[in-house]
């Protein structure tokens, strides 16, 4: 599989046929179908089409209608557009200022989620307060819509905590970089919501790499036996770092689903609207007791894969170009302002907020205070563990050598 082949594809529109809901001034038609087959022999082409995608919005930000998923959005007002479109440049203002603390040194490590600010919005947006989030490590965009304070995100990649937030608070549990395992632990929590009679759902984020790990089969097999509550919510980036989907799967991955016996819906990742209605879809079904679903957020990593990738590696400056031409951001704006939804003074009034909301979290990180040395021993277990003592003991002997250690009247430091 070259890279060439990976590049610029977009599968077929669901329902395609269907009417265009309004026509916005200087919208363009959008791209053809014939344009978007796969170029490659990935698992498209080994499925012997191309999958359908719902897209309730095309690149250029025309609305198109679709009969299965429109009701979800029915009740959108422009002002719910609005909101939609602050909160995804909000989200891109904030994960550019974390990459930019990384490069000054601030934080050790950062995932940007440049691009897929639309699948995490629309999605997060589609959850209600009392549904919980089980998260990769890149789901900054969710954590904003659940309410979770985003400089509180910051803490585990600057080193000074394990992770920053009371999940509990918000119903967004802690970040995960064990590819795969929390959609276990979202099954296992979504059953035993379940259990309790609750009538909330439980939706847990991955990548398209993590459908490769056993741990997500596992979860597939046990949410369906067991009718969890779970929506399954996969980011289809293209990448798990420099492995391409196509190495992942022979087909598209939304229908792995089927195998498991749960549906599987392919949506436009950088369509906001859409991932709110597929998800809200999703959310409904967990709710009135019809078990799990698979959401394949057909999307891209318009980034590197962290601060410490190199993309320029392994892919082309074309792909991603194509994709900057389905930017979520600007589809949005597109639509807005082609409906007379947003004046100037909207956007002008969000780049104020967006540069507000940079010098906070600036501020933040730098003024974190480092943590107490034994604290790392701390909220590892609920009840404590005989390893972790054992390691605690160890290490506050470790730290309490240093106190007799003669010091160094030139340097300050120990005496070598
Ligand atoms: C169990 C496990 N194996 C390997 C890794 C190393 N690793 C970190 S991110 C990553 C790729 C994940 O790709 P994907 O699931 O597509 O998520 P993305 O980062 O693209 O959002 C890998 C292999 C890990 N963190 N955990
Ligand atoms: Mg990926």
């Amino acid at each position: 599989m070259t890279v060439e082949s990976t590049a610029a594809r977009t599968p077929r529109r669901a329902g395609s046929g269907g009417k265009r809901a309004s026509a916005g001034a200087g919208a363009k038609k959008s791209v053809s179908a014939k344009k978007d087959v796969a170029r490659g022999k990935g698992a498209e082409a080994a499925q012997g089409g191309e999958p359908e995608l719902v897209q309730l919005l095309t690149p250029e930000g025309e609305r198109v209608e679709n009969a299965t998923y429109d009701k979800y959005v029915a009740d959108i007002t422009p002002d719910d557009l609005r909101s939609l479109y602050r909160d995804m440049v909000l989200t891109r203002r904030f994960d550019a200022e974390a990459v930019t603390l990384q490069r000054q040194g601030e934080l050790g490590l950062w995932p940007s989620l440049l691009g897929q600010e639309a699948a995490q919005v629309g999605s997060g947006r589609a959850t209600r307060a009392d549904d919980y989030v089980f998260p990769t490590y890149r789901e900054h965009g969710v954590a904003w819509c659940k309410g979770v304070d985003p400089t509180l995100l910051l803490g585990m990649f600057r080193g000074v905590n394990h992770g920053g937030w009371d999940p509990n608070t918000n119903g967004f549990q802690l970040y995960t970089i064990v590819i795969g395992s929390q959609t276990l632990h979202a099954t296992g929590y979504a059953m035993g919501v379940a259990k309790d009679g609750a009538d909330s759902a439980v939706i847990a984020y991955f990548g398209d790499g993590a459908t490769s790990q056993g741990d997500v089969a596992e979860s597939f097999t046990f949410s369906a036996v067991y009718n969890a509550p779970v929506v399954f919510f996969c980011q289809n980036n293209q990448w798990a770092i420099s492995e391409p989907t196509e190495k992942q799967s022979r087909v598209p991955l939304y229908q792995r689903a089927q195998g498991y016996g749960f549906p599987g819906v392919r949506v436009d990742g950088n369509d906001v609207l859409a991932c709110l209605a597929v998800t809200k879809w999703a959310l409904e079904r967990a709710r009135a007791g019809e078990g799990p679903s698979l959401v394949e957020a057909f999307t891209y990593r318009m980034g590197a894969h962290t601060t410490s990738d190199d993309p320029t590696r392994y892919r082309r400056d074309e792909e991603r170009e194509a994709w900057e031409a389905k930017d979520p951001i600007l589809r949005l704006r597109a639509h807005l302002e082609a409906e007379g939804h947003a004046d100037e003074g909207f956007f002008a009034e969000l780049e104020a907020e967006s540069e507000t909301l940079g010098k906070r979290v600036r501020e933040a990180v730098r003024s974190m205070p480092d943590p107490e040395p034994m604290s790392i021993f701390e909220n590892i277990y609920a009840d404590g563990h005989a390893l972790v003592d054992e390691e605690r003991a160890q290490f506050a002997a470790y730290q309490a050598s240093f106190a007799d250690a003669p010091v160094d009247a030139a340097t300050g430091g120990e005496v070598k």
